[in-house]
């Protein structure tokens, strides 16, 4: 590995802040403690480290409805996100929008997403916007596998591809769409033999190896910021929990679900910096209780916070 030790590190607590927090969430959940709906990111820590490696606060991102992870590895600040799940009102959205509407447009997140798909054609207008200013901004998109499906990705793809946007698609591709295996929602294996139908170039990369993500993605960030247009990058990774947390995912294969579970992204990388001499165990261990003290008082801030007022409910609401 040719990174720096403090590049090669940042993306091990960028990984163990997202770990962290949604281990929280899980649990948090289940002790009925937040209100509203929660999608995890457990799994998937490698795929938004790896690309957001490359990415400043200038540039742009769109996520998902399954965002933390995105929003954490982009900058977003814990302890207004813990704020939000808790629907309180220190929360980035005041508590009233909750974990899908999280966003931090001075950090360049324009939002987690409800709609799956709905970040494709908004990331083009963010891409437009950035080559129409002339600045060397990029914008990068995530969405799932399933979201490679709608309507959406045609048209942005497309768009961006015409109008040789700089604009990166990144699909997550953790094989599932709520209870549906990709194999059984569309008929192609990669989901970045696409790119072909639009003349943008594809790849796929190994979603648990942070390095082949931040080496894939970065090539296509810097070839968007030259002007030489979008691409497509495909994580294979797979996704720990349900769908939502409430969901058992009784519809996966228990023996596919065990293999995935060995290729946790976070060990792997651990000891590949141990076994490279990139950091000591002592290292790793420090920054390890530096994250869970960061997420253990982002807990308490939001469980201190007050709940939004009843005379606010109608601020900051459009209709
Ligand atoms: C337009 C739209 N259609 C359907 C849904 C319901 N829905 C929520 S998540 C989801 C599956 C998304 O799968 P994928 O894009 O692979 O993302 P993942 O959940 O795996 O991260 C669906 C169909 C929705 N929110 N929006
Ligand atoms: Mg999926």
């Amino acid at each position: 590995m040719e990174l720096s030790k403090e590049k090669l590190l940042g993306f091990y607590e960028t990984m163990l802040t997202i770990r962290a927090f949604e281990s929280k969430a899980v649990e948090l959940f289940a002790d009925n403690q937040l209100p509203g709906f929660v999608h995890l990111y457990l799994g998937e820590e490698a795929v938004a480290t790896g690309v957001c490696g490359s990415l400043s606060d200038k540039d742009f991102i769109t996520s998902t409805h399954r965002g933390h992870g995105h929003l954490i590895a982009k900058g977003g600040k814990v302890d207004l996100m813990m704020a939000e799940l808790f629907g309180k009102a220190t929360g980035y959205c005041k508590g009233k929008g909750g974990s899908m509407h999280i966003a931090d447009v001075e950090l360049g997140i324009l939002g987690a997403n409800g709609i799956v798909g709905a970040g494709q054609p908004i990331a083009a207008g963010a891409a437009f916007a950035c080559k129409y200013k002339k600045t060397d901004a990029v914008a990068v998109c995530f969405f799932g596998d399933g979201a490679s499906n709608r309507g959406t990705f045609h048209e942005a793809l497309n768009m961006a591809s015409v109008w040789k946007l700089p604009l990166v698609f990144i699909c997550e591709n953790n094989m599932y769409g709520i209870s549906n295996c990709q194999r059984d929602h569309m008929r192609v294996t990669d989901v970045s033999d696409r790119a072909a139908a639009y003349g943008i170039p594809g790849m796929t990369v190994d979603g648990n190896d942070v390095v082949a993500v931040y080496e894939a993605a970065s090539e296509a960030i810097e070839r968007a910021r030259r002007g030489d247009g979008p691409s497509l990058v495909e994580c294979k990774t797979w996704r720990w929990r349900g769908h939502f947390e409430g969901d058992p995912g009784a519809y996966k294969d228990p023996a596919e679900q065990e293999a995935w579970l060995k290729k946790d992204p976070i060990p792997r990388f651990a000891e590949k910096l141990l076994e490279l001499k990139v950091a000591t165990a002592a290292e790793l261990d420090a920054i390890r209780e530096k994250v869970q003290a960061q997420i253990d008082a982002a807990i308490r801030f939001s469980q201190e916070s007050p709940d939004p007022s009843p005379e606010e409910a109608l601020t900051d609401v459009y209709a």
